[in-house]
This record gives structure tokens, sequence and C-alpha cells, in this order.
């Protein structure tokens, strides 16, 4: 089965519940093999809004791409996710970041996600789960990627959520 990667963030409400929240439904229908600490980050894109919590798991899964997709964006529903703006508040947001070493690039899902390279807030917590695996398409490893990022965007490691303990 692939390691697949999700990025999970959130600025609205209480964020760190939405977080585990999401964190247990994901853990709902794969098997969660780690969890980063938090990250407080800086607003990138739409900066007149709240700092995020972000956090990164990585997990397996048989589900597809697009199946597993399908059940990030059900579980962003249920937690309440409204899209007024492209890039604005949200109180959680799901993206698929990589999927083994698969590139996708489909009308509705692009793989590894199209902006990851360029992110501290995603490439940092994945950073500290897995330093040495390789972004799929660049060839290096995301801790290169990482060290290559000049980002003034503040971005502030927290406590670990909880220790993710599956069945
Ligand atoms: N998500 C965005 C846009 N900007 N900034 C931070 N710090 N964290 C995010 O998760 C984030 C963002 C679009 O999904
Ligand atoms: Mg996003
Ligand atoms: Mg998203």
């Amino acid at each position: 089965m692939d390691q697949v990667f999700i990025s999970i963030g959130s600025n609205l409400g209480d964020r760190r519940a939405y977080c585990k929240r999401a964190l247990e439904e994901i853990a709902g229908f794969s098997k969660v093999l780690k969890v980063s600490s938090l990250y407080e980050t800086e607003p990138v894109g739409n900066e007149d809004q709240p700092d995020f919590i972000n956090i990164a798991a990585e997990i397996t899964t048989d589900m597809s791409p697009h199946n597993l997709l399908r059940h990030l964006n059900e579980i962003e529903e249920r937690l309440g996710r409204v899209r007024y703006e492209k890039c604005g508040p949200r109180t959680i947001d799901l993206d698929i970041i990589f999927y083994g070493d698969l590139i996708l690039n489909d009308d509705d899902l692009i793989i590894p996600h199209p902006a990851a390279h360029v992110r501290q807030f995603v490439l940092e917590p994945i950073c500290e789960i897995d330093p040495d695996l390789i972004y799929p398409g660049l060839g290096i490893t995301v801790f290169k990627v990482l060290q290559k990022l000049n980002n003034d965007k503040k971005v502030v490691k927290l406590n670990k959520l909880f220790t993710f303990s599956q069945q």
C-alpha cells in the first residue's frame, strides 16, 4: 500500500479540536502511521485572516486517490467547512500532498499538491515525520526542498497534538 501524506489546516474556532476530530475521522478509514506536532503558522496568500494550526499525517490506505479525496471532502463538510472565498478562513482543510510516488494531473486533483514545494507550513510538519522522503517529481528529499525555501512567514512548532495510537 502507498504511503500517503495529508496536510491538515484550521484557522477558525477551536483549531486544535477540529484537527483532532479530522484525524480521528481519517483513522476511521485508514491506518495512521505518524502524526506531526502542531504548528502555528501565519496565513499565506490571503493574509487578512487568523493564524492557522497545521499538522501533517502519514497514512496508508487502499483507497484510490479520488476516493480518498472524496472521503476528505466529506470530513471537511461534516466539520462545518464553508467555502466563502478561495484561500479564506476555514474550520478544516484536508489536502493530499503525496500519494506514494504518484504524479497525477487531473482537473479536480493534482498530486503532489501543486503548491506544497513552496509552502513551509506544509513541508516542515512532513519533514518532522519523514525528512528523507523523496519529493515525487523533484527527486530530492523534502528536507532539501524545505532548506531551499526562503519563507518569511511565521511557522512555530507547538506541542504534539496527542499520542495517536490506533488498534
Ligand atoms: N492554507 C491555504 C492558504 N494559506 N496558510 C497557512 N499558514 N496554512 C494553511 O493551511 C493555508 C494557508 C489554502 O489552503
Ligand atoms: Mg489547502
Ligand atoms: Mg484544500
